[in-house]
């Protein structure tokens, strides 16, 4: 009966794992080359020929082996560097963005921006990443949404509900297509910093943009255990009963031998 139990729950385990993958596989990322390991399907920005984007940079990469790598100075003047990608998404609740990013770390903290935006057909912004000081109050048009660096020179990921901070957060309309998404740094003057000195090093890598997973799948999760664990326990309780209902029988069939002792000592 123990070894039936065990089968039984590596089954509802395999079962459960299975049923989990193959969900978690139904996210669909709709970027084209979200890992930057192939060329193509992103366009690069850069304010001079001091700054530097590369969509496909071989010195750091947070899964494959390449990145976006951008590089802004204040060498020459303004500096920001950015890679986009064209795209047609309507605006869903359960759009989802996430972004792996890596920030170097320099002498002095980084002044300016690192984020990624997307923007839409109805000329809206809502803009995800970090900030240093106090920059200006998002227009009517604008949303930001204001993360942190976790950790200089390794890589950490920023995740947003893209479809409930549409809606809930920035109360932009929901009838609106999103048509370019965008990662980058700015790195200006206008943060009245010295020239010639500053200068902002990012990668991005592994840039998710699709429909979410995360809203249903507790509820799908707590569902399957709250089932697994009924049946488990059915099962035990039928079993603690079968073997209960075995040893008040026992002594009966055992009561005239004469090596009852010995049997029961066993038994
Ligand atoms: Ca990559």
């Amino acid at each position: 009966m123990g070894r039936s139990i065990s089968v039984i729950f590596i089954l509802s385990v395999a079962t459960y794992a299975s049923c989990c993958r193959a969900y978690a596989v139904e996210s669909v990322n709709l970027l084209k080359n979200p890992s930057f390991e192939e060329v193509g399907a992103w366009r690069t920005h850069t304010a001079d020929a001091n700054d530097v984007a590369d969509p496909r940079s071989p010195i750091q990469a947070h899964s494959g082996n390449y990145s976006a790598y951008t590089k802004a100075t204040t060498i020459g003047g303004d500096g920001y560097a950015l890679v986009s990608q064209d795209i047609s998404i309507p605006i869903g609740s359960n759009l989802e963005l996430s972004f792996w990013l890596y920030v170097k770390h320099h002498e002095l903290p980084f002044h300016g921006y690192v984020k990624g935006f997307v923007t839409s057909s109805g000329g809206r912004f809502l803009d995800v990443g970090i900030w240093s000081g106090d920059p200006p109050k998002p227009k009517a048009n604008e949303y930001r949404f204001q993360a942190r660096v976790e950790k200089y020179d390794t890589w950490f990921r920023i995740g947003v509900d893209l479809g409930k901070l549409w809606i809930d957060e920035a109360s932009f309309p929901r009838d609106d297509t999103i048509t370019t998404i965008s990662l980058g740094i700015y790195n200006g003057l206008v943060y009245a910093l010295p020239k010639n000195l500053l200068q902002l090093e990012v990668f991005f890598d592994d840039v998710f943009l699709g429909p979410s997973v995360g809203e249903e799948e507790p509820s799908f999760t707590w569902l399957t255990i709250a089932a697994a664990s009924l049946i488990g326990a059915t099962i035990v309780v039928a079993a603690i009963v079968r073997r209960r209902l075995r040893s008040v029988k026992r002594p009966c069939t055992v009561c005239e031998s004469p090596v009852r002792g010995t049997l029961g000592q066993i038994l």
